[in-house]
Protein backbone atom coordinates (compact mmCIF):
# COMPACT_ATOMS: atom_id res chain seq x y z
CA UNK A 1 0.00 0.00 0.00
CA UNK A 2 1.80 3.53 -1.08
CA UNK A 3 1.25 6.29 1.61
CA UNK A 4 0.75 10.00 0.71
CA UNK A 5 0.51 12.99 3.11
CA UNK A 6 -1.10 15.86 2.75
CA UNK A 7 -0.22 18.82 4.94
CA UNK A 8 -1.97 22.89 4.58
CA UNK A 9 -0.11 25.84 5.49
CA UNK A 10 0.02 29.39 5.69
CA UNK A 11 3.15 30.36 7.43
CA UNK A 12 4.05 27.03 9.10
CA UNK A 13 7.85 27.93 8.45
CA UNK A 14 8.67 27.34 12.28
CA UNK A 15 7.24 23.78 11.93
CA UNK A 16 7.10 22.16 8.62
CA UNK A 17 9.98 21.18 8.87
CA UNK A 18 9.81 18.68 11.78
CA UNK A 19 6.35 17.29 10.85
CA UNK A 20 8.03 16.42 7.14
CA UNK A 21 10.76 14.83 9.10
CA UNK A 22 8.50 13.23 11.34
CA UNK A 23 6.65 11.49 8.07
CA UNK A 24 9.40 10.42 6.42
CA UNK A 25 10.17 8.22 9.28
CA UNK A 26 7.20 6.19 7.94
CA UNK A 27 9.52 5.21 5.05
CA UNK A 28 8.52 5.80 1.10
CA UNK A 29 5.84 8.31 1.25
CA UNK A 30 4.62 11.08 -0.74
CA UNK A 31 4.84 14.29 1.04
CA UNK A 32 2.26 17.39 0.00
CA UNK A 33 2.29 20.42 1.18
CA UNK A 34 -0.54 22.66 0.10
CA UNK A 35 0.55 26.36 0.76
CA UNK A 36 -1.64 29.84 0.47
CA UNK A 37 0.81 32.07 -0.33
CA UNK A 38 3.14 31.69 3.21
CA UNK A 39 5.10 34.94 3.53
CA UNK A 40 7.70 33.21 5.20
CA UNK A 41 10.30 30.25 4.18
CA UNK A 42 7.38 27.45 4.43
CA UNK A 43 7.59 26.75 0.57
CA UNK A 44 11.51 26.51 0.65
CA UNK A 45 12.39 24.29 3.80
CA UNK A 46 8.92 21.96 2.55
CA UNK A 47 10.84 21.79 -0.68
CA UNK A 48 14.56 21.12 0.53
CA UNK A 49 12.73 18.48 2.77
CA UNK A 50 11.91 16.54 -0.09
CA UNK A 51 8.06 17.33 -0.26
CA UNK A 52 5.95 18.29 -3.40
CA UNK A 53 4.61 22.19 -3.18
CA UNK A 54 1.48 23.41 -4.34
CA UNK A 55 0.83 27.15 -4.15
CA UNK A 56 -3.24 27.35 -3.99
CA UNK A 57 -3.78 31.19 -4.35
CA UNK A 58 -7.64 30.58 -3.28
CA UNK A 59 -8.11 30.73 0.88
CA UNK A 60 -9.90 27.77 2.92
CA UNK A 61 -8.70 24.85 5.25
CA UNK A 62 -11.32 22.98 3.04
CA UNK A 63 -9.71 24.36 -0.35
CA UNK A 64 -6.09 23.42 0.18
CA UNK A 65 -7.12 20.12 1.69
CA UNK A 66 -9.13 18.96 -1.42
CA UNK A 67 -6.46 20.44 -3.71
CA UNK A 68 -3.90 18.57 -2.52
CA UNK A 69 -5.99 15.01 -2.03
CA UNK A 70 -7.46 15.16 -5.65
CA UNK A 71 -3.64 14.89 -6.25
CA UNK A 72 -2.03 12.24 -4.13
CA UNK A 73 -1.37 8.79 -5.66
CA UNK A 74 -1.17 6.82 -2.79
CA UNK A 75 -3.75 4.30 -1.48
CA UNK A 76 -3.87 5.46 1.91
CA UNK A 77 -3.73 8.97 3.23
CA UNK A 78 -2.57 10.52 6.48
CA UNK A 79 -3.55 14.36 6.91
CA UNK A 80 -2.12 16.52 9.85
CA UNK A 81 -1.19 20.57 10.27
CA UNK A 82 1.61 21.87 9.73
CA UNK A 83 2.35 23.52 12.86
CA UNK A 84 3.44 20.62 14.49
CA UNK A 85 1.00 20.52 17.22
CA UNK A 86 -0.05 16.50 15.88
CA UNK A 87 2.12 13.73 16.99
CA UNK A 88 4.08 12.15 13.82
CA UNK A 89 5.07 9.00 15.91
CA UNK A 90 1.07 8.05 16.40
CA UNK A 91 0.59 7.62 12.66
CA UNK A 92 2.50 4.50 11.94
CA UNK A 93 0.20 2.58 14.94
CA UNK A 94 -2.94 4.37 13.33
CA UNK A 95 -2.33 2.79 9.53
CA UNK A 96 -1.57 -0.62 11.38
CA UNK A 97 -5.09 -0.07 12.86
CA UNK A 98 -6.16 0.42 9.33
CA UNK A 99 -5.52 -2.57 8.50
CA UNK A 100 -5.81 -4.81 11.61
CA UNK A 101 -9.13 -3.51 11.89
CA UNK A 102 -10.19 -3.20 8.28
CA UNK A 103 -11.91 0.42 8.78
CA UNK A 104 -11.48 2.88 6.52
CA UNK A 105 -10.82 5.90 8.59
CA UNK A 106 -8.70 6.29 11.89
CA UNK A 107 -9.24 9.71 13.97
CA UNK A 108 -6.87 10.99 16.43
CA UNK A 109 -8.92 12.11 19.12
CA UNK A 110 -7.66 14.96 21.47
CA UNK A 111 -10.75 15.43 23.89
CA UNK A 112 -9.30 12.02 26.22
CA UNK A 113 -6.10 12.97 27.04
CA UNK A 114 -6.73 17.24 26.86
CA UNK A 115 -4.57 18.91 29.16
CA UNK A 116 -5.55 22.53 30.15
CA UNK A 117 -1.98 23.59 28.45
CA UNK A 118 -3.16 22.20 25.11
CA UNK A 119 -6.90 22.37 24.99
CA UNK A 120 -8.70 25.86 26.54
CA UNK A 121 -11.85 25.34 28.16
CA UNK A 122 -13.70 27.55 25.31
CA UNK A 123 -12.32 24.63 22.78
CA UNK A 124 -13.55 22.20 25.03
CA UNK A 125 -17.07 23.68 25.33
CA UNK A 126 -17.05 24.55 21.42
CA UNK A 127 -16.22 21.04 20.32
CA UNK A 128 -18.59 19.26 22.29
CA UNK A 129 -21.54 21.60 21.28
CA UNK A 130 -20.22 20.74 17.92
CA UNK A 131 -20.42 16.82 18.42
CA UNK A 132 -23.43 16.94 20.24
CA UNK A 133 -25.37 18.50 17.19
CA UNK A 134 -23.64 16.22 14.95
CA UNK A 135 -25.63 13.26 17.61
CA UNK A 136 -28.36 15.17 17.02
CA UNK A 137 -28.39 15.66 13.61
CA UNK A 138 -26.78 12.82 12.50
CA UNK A 139 -27.11 9.82 15.14
CA UNK A 140 -23.12 9.96 14.68
CA UNK A 141 -20.80 9.72 18.33
CA UNK A 142 -17.82 11.68 17.50
CA UNK A 143 -15.48 12.77 20.51
CA UNK A 144 -13.67 14.99 18.61
CA UNK A 145 -15.49 16.40 15.53
CA UNK A 146 -12.91 19.28 15.24
CA UNK A 147 -9.65 17.23 15.15
CA UNK A 148 -7.11 17.56 12.36
CA UNK A 149 -5.35 14.40 12.33
CA UNK A 150 -6.92 11.39 9.84
CA UNK A 151 -5.47 8.49 8.25
CA UNK A 152 -7.82 6.71 5.49
CA UNK A 153 -8.06 5.02 2.54
CA UNK A 154 -7.81 6.81 -0.35
CA UNK A 155 -11.38 4.63 -1.54
CA UNK A 156 -13.42 6.02 0.71
CA UNK A 157 -12.24 9.87 -0.43
CA UNK A 158 -13.25 9.51 -3.61
CA UNK A 159 -16.54 8.74 -2.54
CA UNK A 160 -17.08 11.58 -0.42
CA UNK A 161 -19.30 14.45 -1.65
CA UNK A 162 -20.48 17.70 -0.26
CA UNK A 163 -17.29 18.98 1.35
CA UNK A 164 -16.62 22.26 3.01
CA UNK A 165 -14.31 25.03 1.35
CA UNK A 166 -13.47 26.26 5.11
CA UNK A 167 -12.62 25.38 8.57
CA UNK A 168 -16.11 22.65 8.62
CA UNK A 169 -14.04 20.41 6.32
CA UNK A 170 -12.97 18.54 9.41
CA UNK A 171 -16.20 17.53 10.69
CA UNK A 172 -17.38 16.63 6.92
CA UNK A 173 -14.80 14.52 6.42
CA UNK A 174 -15.32 12.47 9.07
CA UNK A 175 -19.57 12.63 8.68
CA UNK A 176 -18.67 11.46 5.00
CA UNK A 177 -16.13 8.57 6.03
CA UNK A 178 -19.38 7.80 8.95
CA UNK A 179 -21.99 7.62 6.04
CA UNK A 180 -19.87 5.82 3.52
CA UNK A 181 -18.04 3.56 5.70
CA UNK A 182 -16.15 2.30 8.89
CA UNK A 183 -14.70 5.43 11.02
CA UNK A 184 -12.75 5.11 14.95
CA UNK A 185 -11.62 7.77 16.77
CA UNK A 186 -8.19 7.23 19.04
CA UNK A 187 -7.49 9.59 21.55
CA UNK A 188 -4.00 11.29 20.97
CA UNK A 189 -1.89 13.59 22.67
CA UNK A 190 -2.23 16.77 21.39
CA UNK A 191 0.51 20.22 21.14
CA UNK A 192 1.04 23.23 21.91
CA UNK A 193 0.84 25.71 18.95
CA UNK A 194 4.66 27.38 18.73
CA UNK A 195 3.03 30.49 16.32
CA UNK A 196 -0.46 32.19 15.75
CA UNK A 197 -3.35 30.03 14.72
CA UNK A 198 -5.43 30.08 11.87
CA UNK A 199 -8.44 29.09 13.91
CA UNK A 200 -10.94 32.14 14.82
CA UNK A 201 -12.40 30.25 17.46
CA UNK A 202 -15.99 32.01 17.87
CA UNK A 203 -16.67 32.99 13.97
CA UNK A 204 -14.86 29.47 13.19
CA UNK A 205 -17.08 27.65 15.67
CA UNK A 206 -20.66 29.19 14.55
CA UNK A 207 -19.90 28.87 11.32
CA UNK A 208 -18.88 25.11 11.65
CA UNK A 209 -22.61 24.44 13.82
CA UNK A 210 -23.74 26.51 10.89
CA UNK A 211 -22.48 24.21 8.41
CA UNK A 212 -23.70 20.86 10.46
CA UNK A 213 -27.13 21.95 9.66
CA UNK A 214 -26.16 22.88 5.59
CA UNK A 215 -24.45 19.29 5.43
CA UNK A 216 -27.75 17.52 7.22
CA UNK A 217 -29.89 19.25 4.44
CA UNK A 218 -27.64 18.25 1.95
CA UNK A 219 -26.83 14.39 2.67
N1 LIG B 1 -3.23 26.22 2.48
C1 LIG B 1 -3.95 26.64 3.52
N2 LIG B 1 -3.67 26.17 4.75
C2 LIG B 1 -4.42 26.63 5.79
C3 LIG B 1 -5.49 27.54 5.63
N3 LIG B 1 -6.03 27.79 6.85
C4 LIG B 1 -5.33 27.03 7.74
N4 LIG B 1 -4.35 26.34 7.11
C5 LIG B 1 -3.41 25.38 7.66
O1 LIG B 1 -4.21 24.33 8.14
C6 LIG B 1 -3.72 23.84 9.38
C7 LIG B 1 -4.81 24.05 10.44
O2 LIG B 1 -4.92 25.43 10.77
P1 LIG B 1 -4.65 25.93 12.27
O3 LIG B 1 -4.42 27.39 12.24
O4 LIG B 1 -3.58 25.10 12.87
O5 LIG B 1 -6.05 25.68 12.95
P2 LIG B 1 -6.39 24.72 14.17
O6 LIG B 1 -5.52 23.51 14.13
O7 LIG B 1 -7.85 24.52 14.14
O8 LIG B 1 -6.03 25.60 15.41
P3 LIG B 1 -4.85 25.37 16.49
O9 LIG B 1 -5.36 24.32 17.44
O10 LIG B 1 -4.68 26.71 17.14
O11 LIG B 1 -3.64 24.92 15.75
C8 LIG B 1 -2.42 24.58 9.63
O12 LIG B 1 -1.33 23.84 9.14
C9 LIG B 1 -2.59 25.88 8.83
O13 LIG B 1 -1.36 26.43 8.42
C10 LIG B 1 -5.74 28.03 4.29
O14 LIG B 1 -6.61 28.86 4.05
N5 LIG B 1 -4.94 27.55 3.29
MG1 LIG C 1 -3.45 23.48 14.14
Amino acid sequence: MKLSAVIPTINEGRTIGRVIDGLKTLGDIEIIVVDSDSTDDTKEIARLKGAKVINEKKKGYGVAYKRGLSEVTGDIIICMDGDGTYPTEIVKPLIELLEIDNVDFVSGERLTLRTSRNYTTLHYVGNTVLNKTISFLFKYELKDSQSGLWVFRKQIYDRMTNLSDGMSFSQDIKIEAIRLGKLIEVPINYGVRATKSNLRTWRDGLSNLFYIFVKRVNT
